[in-house]
């Protein structure tokens, strides 16, 4: 079977469902391609804040409504320093802007539902994914779907398929500068439906290693331990988990901590990723595609919307326009607010989690956290300071494309 489109899609995740919402409202065809099923997709846990940036940017796309009723607007965070807290408040800090709560399953459901609702094509399920001409005028993709070969003839080919997608590998080794950091613990995360310790969140950082207390509603909560890269989540019944949670969340939070049945448990590998260029060709690649974080920033899928943003405000000016440039500008503004926010999540997990013995950053690890207790200290007991972790926590604002 043959069909064609102007812009493909490969990956059903955040990127390529608001990347494809928000084409179709601007009068771009468009469709998606997926390895596996949307429920799937829907299984995996995963980000839960979102900034002020991807929040507009759901609106804009008109897929607002239950983020909106349900989703809830944080004005602030803790940090637990060794059992000090120190609330970060957002709202004055930055003047006014804040983070919204709400899950990215949720995000990602109702991106689904609105495609759906659209009518728009999208291949789920498909097998043997390639791309192909990525750097001539006519790219294709192929795939294989029951039964038969689809080709797809279109002008652009957005890459939204993770970090361990083929869209990345597609653009040659020799063209591609890839720098990466890897952490030496990982995260263990825990979902289940009891209400939340605290009305914000939690970032601990203690002598057992940092933990975090987040959220997805009123009744349903989200939290997570440093866990070192070798432990398995088997090692981990419900039980020993919140024994453990309780003993890094500050005593007056672990005395008020409700548990029950997890609904989710997983391990989550840290790593520091960029691939540059973004873009090869009539190529683009988007979200955790080009770019990983560790998620003490919570930007991993707030970078990925600043590039859908400017992608599709890109591809907007060639198709509305005729600027057949347009869209070779991606890259370089894409990569400035993606720098920021890998140096944000970077700084914020060297600050607030425990390494294993030896070098750090080429230095003894005794000698490390001498430094970096003493630059968080200044951070958190500085308004300097705090402004400075309050205005990269909400994000910064998204590069105008003109
Ligand atoms: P995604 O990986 O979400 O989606 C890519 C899609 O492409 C997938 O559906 C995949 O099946 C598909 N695909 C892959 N290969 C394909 C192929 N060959 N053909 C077709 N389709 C293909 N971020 C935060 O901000 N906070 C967090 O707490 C947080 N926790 C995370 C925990 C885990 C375990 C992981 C992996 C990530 C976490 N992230 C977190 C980051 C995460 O939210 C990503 O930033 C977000 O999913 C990015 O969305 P996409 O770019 O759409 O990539
Ligand atoms: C989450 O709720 O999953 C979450 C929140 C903030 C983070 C990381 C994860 O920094």
């Amino acid at each position: 079977m043959k069909t064609k489109t102007q812009v493909a899609i490969i990956g059903s995740g955040p990127s390529g469902l608001l990347l494809g919402q928000l084409l179709n409202k601007a009068g771009i065809d468009n469709i998606i391609v997926e390895r596996v099923s949307p429920d799937y997709i829907l299984g995996r846990i995963r980000a839960g804040i979102l900034e002020q940036g991807f929040v507009d940017l759901v609106r804009e796309a008109g897929v607002n409504q239950r983020m909106d009723e349900e989703g809830h607007v944080h004005d602030g965070f803790d940090i637990a320093y060794y059992g000090k807290r120190y609330r970060i408040d957002l709202n004055k800090l930055t003047e006014g802007s804040t983070v919204m709560c709400y899950g990215q399953t949720e995000i990602t459901r109702d991106l689904m539902a609105a495609r759906d609702a659209a009518g728009l094509t999208s291949f789920y399920e498909s097998q043997d994914v390639q791309l192909h001409n990525v750097a001539s005028d006519s790219p294709q993709v192929t795939l294989f779907k029951d039964g038969e070969t689809i080709t797809i003839d279109c002008d652009y080919i957005a890459g939204c398929d993770g970090f361990h997608g083929i869209s990345r590998q597609t653009i040659p080794a020799e063209k591609r500068t890839e720098h990466e950091r890897v952490y030496p613990f990982g995260w263990l995360g825990l979902l289940a439906d009891v209400p939340p310790v605290s009305d914000e969140l939690i970032y601990c950082k203690t002598e057992r290693g940092f933990a975090l207390a987040s959220m997805r509603s009123a009744t349903r909560s989200r939290y997570y331990l440093q866990v070192p890269l070798t432990d398995k989540v088997e090692n981990w019944s419900d039980e020993a988990f919140w024994d453990e949670l309780k003993k890094r969340l500050p005593e007056d939070s672990a005395s008020n901590l409700i548990t029950g049945p997890s609904i989710e448990k997983s391990i989550a590998p840290l790593r520091s990723f960029v691939c540059e260029p973004m873009q090869w060709g009539n190529l683009y690649l988007v979200g955790d595609a080009a770019h990983i974080v560790p998620p003490t920033g919570a930007k991993g899928l707030n970078l990925a919307a600043s590039d859908v943003s400017t992608l599709y405000k890109l591809l907007q000016k060639r198709y509305a326009h005729g600027d057949l440039t347009a869209p070779q500008r991606y890259s370089e503004i894409a990569l400035r607010r993606v720098w920021h926010g890998e140096r944000f999540s970077w700084w914020m997990s060297n600050m607030l989690h425990d390494f294993e013995q030896g070098e750090v950053n080429g230095m003894h690890k005794a000698t490390f956290d001498r430094f970096m207790q003493s630059e968080l200290d200044f951070y958190l007991t500085h308004e300097e300071g705090q402004k400075v972790i309050a205005r990269q926590y909400v994000g910064m604002p998204y590069e105008e494309v003109n």
